[in-house]
């Protein structure tokens, strides 16, 4: 915990660091979403105040992508945790677009913000399923008083959602949600992803 491997100083838009930390401001302007490259297992920005998301499926209790490396990472008292959440159907504990809070364990992070994005082909109305997950996660951050949280691409893996579509819902319900946080990272595995990511990014957030 308390290590901060990211760059601070840089400027908004530009690449500052060997994991392509890309750096945009957010209103309001104490904000800043940060873009980079990564495994978000490894994310922390501070000791009891930050959150990685993951991009879990409904019934929260482990899986393969980043789901399976969040829990190798932070041990078996997270999935003692998650079995803790109450189901709200049998065996569902998080429906799609909904989000969940559990502590962090062995993880660098100190939370997990569990929340679940559309399978991309099962979807009736994907966009609107993966902008609630971004909206849900930051709604459970916030009333946790999160004030550095970390997002993967919700979606992109296993999920099959294209990740060109998802870069703008990602970004936008980002941008639109009334945030108070310091700042709101985006780890990316993939180099394709973060590419769209940093363009989506200077598009949709002006200097
Ligand atoms: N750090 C950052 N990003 C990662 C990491 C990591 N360590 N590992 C993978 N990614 P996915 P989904 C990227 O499949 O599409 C699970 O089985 C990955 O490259 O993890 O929402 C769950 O249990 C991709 O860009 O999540 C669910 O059943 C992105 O994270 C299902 O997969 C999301 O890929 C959820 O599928």
């Amino acid at each position: 915990k308390n290590c901060r491997p990211y760059a601070m100083d840089s400027s908004f838009g530009r690449v500052s660091s060997s994991n392509g930390e890309v750096r945009f401001p957010l209103s309001p302007a104490a904000s800043a979403l940060v873009i980079q490259k990564g495994d978000i297992t490894k994310w922390s920005i501070d000791d009891s105040t930050d959150a990685i998301v993951n991009p879990a499926n409904e019934r929260m209790l482990g899986g393969g992508g980043a789901d399976g490396a969040i829990h190798r990472a932070a041990g078996p008292d997270l999935l003692q945790a998650c079995l803790k959440v109450p189901e709200v159907r049998p065996g569902i504990r998080c429906p799609t677009g909904e989000a969940r809070i559990t502590p962090g364990f062995k993880l660098p992070a100190s939370h997990v913000i569990h929340t679940v994005g559309p399978i991309y082909d099962a979807d009736s109305n994907p966009a609107a399923s993966l902008a609630s997950a971004y909206r849900n996660s930051l709604r459970v951050a916030k009333e946790n008083s999160i004030k550095y949280i970390a997002f993967p691409a919700i979606s992109c893996g296993v999920y099959g959602y294209p990740y060109h579509e998802a870069a703008t819902v990602a970004i936008s319900s980002i941008k639109e949600f009334p945030n108070d946080f310091k700042e709101v990272h985006f780890v990316l595995f993939s180099p394709e992803i973060y590419d769209t990511w940093v363009n989506k990014a200077k598009e949709l957030l002006k200097e």
